[in-house]
């Protein structure tokens, strides 16, 4: 498949052909995917199924349920039923069971890693390096957490005690985006459960594998059934139907803001707990007296890690105006090394994007920078050929109300304007609805810390980019969305405070 990924790409190398690669699977006859309920693999209610494309070859990979209200509620059903036991489990049980979930997956690794690479298009390096031992923390993570994890009690003057209980709600819905399949729905199961709530996920159409080989995993785990149920799916019927079930009290989605706002309003009328992660517009902003060959090298990766397919992505870079010139000359040079093609090869920078789709999407933003009075200085173009490839590309001459500069394309192109003084970096900065990261590049540790105050961002990096703890909060302002998650930020998510006041005299 490389050798079709033409080296004279403007903006990126091509990858020599691998002797595994994800084209190699061609012809392999797709998996039959299941939904599963009440710890049992089962056919969607309607016996229809949708098409998983694989990314890199443009093939059917899987066949996944079209499930309808009727496999939600059944999956809801199971969690319900499940709910009263598994909530009152010792806490270090259900401690034990996630810390062997966690050992499954790690034991799996590179199994999961490359079902991931061939699901949703992304290279297996990133995914053994990211994704998978992701999914291994936030089980290990959420298991150790909910041991320590206190509420406070008020003595009131001598006349009464009051302390918090912290309880589970009952059926999470949990629903996760195709980006970072594994990691993301992980990162909701761990502490949905963790918590004592049984859960009823829905991952994303495009990236069913991963979630498919953890319900295996969970069983082995032993889990008890209904605890975690996974229903495959359309997000417009299935992801519907999960967010307006009444029995499910809390949803967390990680998604786009346009199907944020349909999950906002599906939840609305039955006042259901929700946590909104949603899309960014990041800025990157890089001072004149920033480490500017660490600057150069830390952007091309938070412009064009995962094809540019992380809502964290910083895809706006603002560069002081004395080093503009010298940064895009350094920028272009480091985006033209990149190396674009099959995702199973083990010197492929950049993968496959998720979708035709979203490949048009893509291609369709460069056509508008180009309108808009853009240059495109790297990339630019789709690659011919299967598979759903576009070369990381740099956009320059644009200005902060352009659309380019507005919208979340979430692919690998990114825009670089200059900017004068750390007044205008701010306005440019937080020029967007969007809230969800930032970075900067500075020397000058006050004005580091100004600026990462004056930020609209739930995150801000400093000097770096995607150095991830689970303990600190996560989320985004604005247009990015609501609510935080995250260390004590999920725990407290996925329950309900309740407090408890006893007279004492
Ligand atoms: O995501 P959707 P799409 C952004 C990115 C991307 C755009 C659209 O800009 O181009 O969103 O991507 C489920 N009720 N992000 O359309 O639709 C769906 O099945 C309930 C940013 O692929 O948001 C999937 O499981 N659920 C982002 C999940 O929502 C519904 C990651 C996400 O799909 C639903 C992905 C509905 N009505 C895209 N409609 C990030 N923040 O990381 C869909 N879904």
């Amino acid at each position: 498949m490389s050798s079709r990924h033409s080296p004279e790409l403007s903006g990126a190398r091509a990858t020599s052909p691998a002797n595994t690669s994800a084209a190699g699977e061609v012809g392999r006859a797709p998996l039959v995917v299941s939904n599963f309920i009440n710890g049992e693999f089962v056919a969607p209610a309607s016996g229809a199924y949708i098409d998983d494309i694989g990314p890199a070859t443009g093939e059917v990979i899987a066949r996944i349920p079209d499930s309808d209200a009727r496999d939600i509620d059944a999956a809801v059903r199971a969690a319900h039923s499940a709910f009263p036991a598994w909530s009152r489990t010792p806490v270090a049980e259900r401690s034990r069971l996630l810390l062997r979930l966690a050992d499954l997956i790690e034991n799996n690794l590179e199994e999961l890693a490359r079902l991931e690479s061939r699901d949703n298009g992304k290279t297996v390096t990133l995914a053994r390096r990211l994704d998978i031992p992701r999914a291994v923390a936030n089980f290990r993570f959420f298991a150790t957490a909910i041991l320590h994890y206190a509420s406070e009690a008020h003595p009131t003057d001598g006349v009464a005690l009051n302390y918090t209980l912290r309880q589970p709600l009952g059926v999470a819905g949990l629903i996760s985006p195709w980006n970072l399949p594994l990691y993301l729905l992980s990162w909701k199961i761990a502490p949905a459960i963790a918590t004592g709530n049984t859960c009823v996920a829905k991952p994303s159409e495009l990236t069913p594998l991963t979630a498919n080989r953890l319900a295996q995993l969970a069983r082995d785990a032993g889990l008890p059934p209904g605890v975690i149920n996974i229903v495959h799916g359309l997000g417009a019927k299935a992801g519907d139907a999960l967010t307006s079930h009444p029995k499910v009290p809390l949803i967390s989605f990680t998604g786009g803001t346009v199907t944020g706002a349909k999950v906002a309003m599906a939840a609305a009328p039955h006042f259901k707990r929700v946590s909104l992660e949603l899309g960014g517009k990041n800025p990157n902003v890089i001072f004149a007296d920033a480490d500017l060959p660490e600057a150069v090298k830390t952007s091309i990766q938070s412009s064009f890690a995962n094809q540019g397919e992380i809502c964290l992505c910083g895809s706006r870079i603002f560069v002081e105006r004395s080093i503009h010139d010298h940064f895009v000359d350094e920028f272009v040079a480091a985006t033209k090394q990149l190396r674009i093609g099959d995702p199973w090869d083990e010197a492929t920078d950049v993968g496959a994007l998720i979708s035709a789709a979203h490949l048009e999407k893509v291609s369709g933003y460069v056509e508008l920078a180009k309108q808009e009075g853009g240059t495109i200085v790297a990339g630019g173009r789709r690659i011919d050929g299967a598979g759903f490839f576009f070369e990381p590309t740099v956009v320059t001459g644009l200005g902060c109300d352009r659309r380019v500069l507005q919208e979340e394309i979430f692919g690998p192109v990114v825009t670089i304007t200059p900017f004068d003084g750390e007044d205008e970096a701010i306005a440019f900065a937080n020029s967007t609805r969007y809230g969800l990261s930032a970075t900067l590049w500075t020397r000058d540790l006050q004005r580091a810390h100004r600026v990462a105050a004056a930020l609209d961002a739930g995150t801000v990096w400093i000097n770096c980019w995607l150095v991830r703890d689970l303990r600190v909060p996560f989320g985004g302002m604005k247009e990015s969305g609501v609510g935080r998650e995250g260390g004590f930020e999920s725990l407290s998510f996925f329950t309900e405070a309740k407090n408890v006041c006893v007279k004492l005299a």
